[in-house]
């Protein structure tokens, strides 16, 4: 997501995965020596705050029409944990796992506003309580060219705007990350790409959308501060710099909002964000992705596809628009 214009960068140099490479291979060879102390085991990290989920409903091969269940090898827990965008803890994909200690997520309060009945500061605790949390498991598809296939828990997005009643003048939903520069060190940083506080949005049908999911846990855990704790946007259509993390406030706009990498560079993140094998990226191809886990030797590559698999439940959001254009 580094917006450098440099002739000589290619996606590569974007994702910045060296380090993370050689983690990798290292425990993969069995050497792992000083590093194991903090390892449990199956190669999970047993850090604090890693606790099963409690009740929900498991995806199973029944909801696949709907998308909310594919059965595409899932990307281990390790590697969608310790591979990640979240540049509020560091631009670098092991950042937010290694800087998320003390991230504190309890309790939780998220600010409703804009054009809707109800509008008003909730705790997290009373917008989960009468929704039934199901697993999604969703491919996700980062615009730098990386994919993994996660297990997500939450709910649809859905449920609690129609719960706000939003007007007739809502047309738009914008979302805000939390902005704690002592809790995370990425918004201390002077030399940061982005504006503080990151902000995404969606047009209100896509909001409304089925597939649009608020998820609060994965892999039948309680999500990580570094995966969006305590609860993340995650919209398996688009480019998943939409799935905005750590969601602080939501609001009902009449325009679409301003969002935070379409404010960087417009000439390469879209407002929309689709995910599109036809619509390159000013510096990169579109066309394939490396699906995770992969390494130098294996590098898992597979092909794009329209909406990221998703045509048939959301082609018809954008009969009509031109997805070159609305990119
Ligand atoms: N607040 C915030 N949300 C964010 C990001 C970020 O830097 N800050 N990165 C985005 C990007 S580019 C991607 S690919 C996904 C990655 O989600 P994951 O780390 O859970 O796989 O989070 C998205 N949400
Ligand atoms: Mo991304």
């Amino acid at each position: 997501m580094l917006i450098k214009k440099a002739a000589s960068l290619t996606e590569n140099d974007t994702t910045s995965e060296s380090h993370y490479l050689n983690r990798r291979q290292f425990i993969g060879a069995g050497l792992v020596t000083g590093a194991a102390a903090t390892l449990g085991s199956g190669g999970v990290a047993a850090e604090d705050g890693i606790k099963p989920f409690g009740q929900y409903q498991k995806s199973t091969a029944q909801f696949a029409n709907s998308g909310f269940y594919t059965r595409e090898t899932q990307t281990p827990f390790d590697d969608a944990t310790h591979y990640n965008n979240f540049y509020e803890f560091g631009t670098g994909k092991t950042d937010p796992a290694r800087y998320q200690s003390k991230f504190v997520s309890t309790p939780w309060s998220i600010t409703v506003d804009g054009h809707c009945q109800k509008p008003g500061r909730y705790h997290l605790e009373d917008l989960m309580k009468p929704r039934n949390m199901e697993e999604r498991i969703y491919r996700l598809r980062c615009v730098e060219a990386w994919s993994m296939v996660i297990p997500w828990i939450g709910f649809s997005l859905g449920g609690l705007l129609s719960q706000m009643e939003p007007t007739s003048k809502a047309k738009y939903v914008a979302f805000t990350t939390l902005q704690d520069p002592q809790q995370m060190p990425g918004q201390r940083s002077s030399s940061s790409f982005v504006d503080w506080p990151y902000i995404e949005g969606l047009r209100m049908d896509e909001a409304m959308h089925p597939l649009t999911l608020m998820a609060v846990g994965l892999y039948g855990r309680e999500i990580l501060p570094q995966n969006g704790a305590p609860i993340r946007l995650v919209v398996p259509w688009k480019y998943g710099f939409k799935s905005i993390k750590s969601i602080v406030r939501i609001s009902f706009v009449e325009e679409m909002p301003a969002t935070t990498w379409n404010k960087a560079a417009p000439d390469e993140y879209g407002f929309y964000a689709n995910v599109n094998p036809d619509v390159s990226h000013p510096r990169w191809s579109q066309s394939s992705e490396r699906r995770l886990p992969s390494s130098l030797f294996s590098p898992n590559r597979i092909e794009t596809t329209l909406f990221n698999g998703y045509a048939e439940q959301v082609a018809s959001l954008y009969r009509g628009m031109n997805l070159a254009k609305q990119y």
